[in-house]
């Protein structure tokens, strides 16, 4: 009877299984319930490492932290889930990281196009010494940086047309795409510089809004693409990785200050590992979205090398007009990082 209800049930990758939770049980200093919002549904990879860092808090305080997970941008979007760790209002949230550059200008060197050729070179910067002071960078602001973890890499779709060059994007004899954003500079001067008319827009509006053909199209990494269903509403998606985007977990610095250093380490461990966790689960997840998505009929236009350095010379300008804010040194120092690794 169940199944004749007509709910399409998404079949579920092969994910990795959470780490055993081990590490001593913490003593008791008091309960405490922590709220955490954030953009993306039940099923994706920051659903999933939330409840296993909710599962760790909670077994290794024998259940006096218990963490309340609100999916679905259900208590904000990105930036207004921010403002509300800032008044005290929320306890935790999990935006990208381009949605918090107007807390920490460094932030946005992870918006600039074509910077990290591989997720090794991604996963080494967001271990890097460079990367932890962009979390240290947030004392002061009212938010706690505890972790990096991983959204991905972003990826066009649209409903308009199979894109495979920056012509398809800007258009010939056609309109160029009208392309969401997130509400980021950087990745407005991207799409300005791919000829398509960006839109900054909340992530929660954006099914609706490509639904009513208010735009064409949006980048998200496959994952997001799948988790969202976006492709009920957008035929063509193409391989651009045109910028790796990184997840940052938070906490309201309210909160941090009202839990006992114990617990306060408790929860800075508990969001590394889950960090951990949500990086490997994310790489498996994106490579099965990516399929899934081919499987239900969206058409996917891989790019070859050629292909890509098109879209890498026709974004140029966004380098030379951002380089200077987001400063040469800091990106400098992220290449090197990121060629190291791809030098091994
Ligand atoms: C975006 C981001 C979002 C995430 C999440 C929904 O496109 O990539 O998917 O930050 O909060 O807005």
């Amino acid at each position: 009877a169940i199944l004749s209800l007509g709910i399409a049930q998404a079949q579920s990758p092969e994910l990795s299984a959470p780490p055993a939770i081990d590490g001593e049980v913490v003593g008791d200093h008091g309960s405490h319930t922590i709220r955490m919002g954030f953009g993306l549904s039940e099923g994706s990879p920051q659903y999933l490492s939330s409840r296993y860092f909710a599962d760790i808090l909670e077994q290794r305080s024998e259940g006096r932290l218990t963490v309340q997970v609100f999916p679905n941008s259900q208590l904000g979007d990105d930036v207004q889930m921010m403002e509300m760790l800032q008044t005290g209002t929320l306890d935790m949230t999990y935006p990208s990281s381009s949605a918090a550059t107007s807390y920490v200008s460094e932030l946005a060197v992870f918006d600039l196009p074509f910077l990290l050729p591989s997720r090794e070179a991604a996963i080494e910067v967001l271990q890097s010494e460079a990367a932890q002071s962009m979390l240290d960078a947030f004392e002061g602001s009212g938010i706690k940086a505890l972790t990096f973890s991983e959204n991905g890499y972003r990826q066009l779709s649209n409903s308009a047309r199979p894109v495979a060059s920056p012509e398809d994007v800007a258009g010939l004899d056609v309109r160029g795409l009208t392309v969401r954003t997130m509400e980021n500079p950087v990745h407005l001067a991207i799409w300005e510089a791919l000829g398509a008319n960006p839109t900054p827009m909340a992530f929660g509006e954006l099914f609706s809004a490509m639904e009513q053909g208010v735009v064409d199209g949006q980048e998200n990494p496959w994952s997001t693409i799948l988790t969202s269903n976006f492709q009920e509403v957008q035929d063509y998606g193409s391989e651009t990785r045109h910028v790796y985007t990184p997840f940052v977990m938070m906490m309201s610095e309210r909160t941090w200050d009202r839990l006992h250093p114990d617990y306060q380490a408790l929860v800075q461990e508990a969001a590394r590992q889950s960090a951990a966790y949500e990086i490997q689960i994310s790489a498996e997840y994106d490579d099965w979205a990516r399929e899934q998505l081919e499987e239900r009929g969206m058409q996917i236009t891989r790019l070859d090398d050629a292909q890509i350095a098109a879209f890498q010379e026709a974004v140029q300008p966004v380098y030379e007009e951002w380089a200077p804010e987001i400063g040469e040194e800091l990106i400098a120092e992220i290449q090197q990082i990121a060629a190291s690794v791809a030098d091994d």
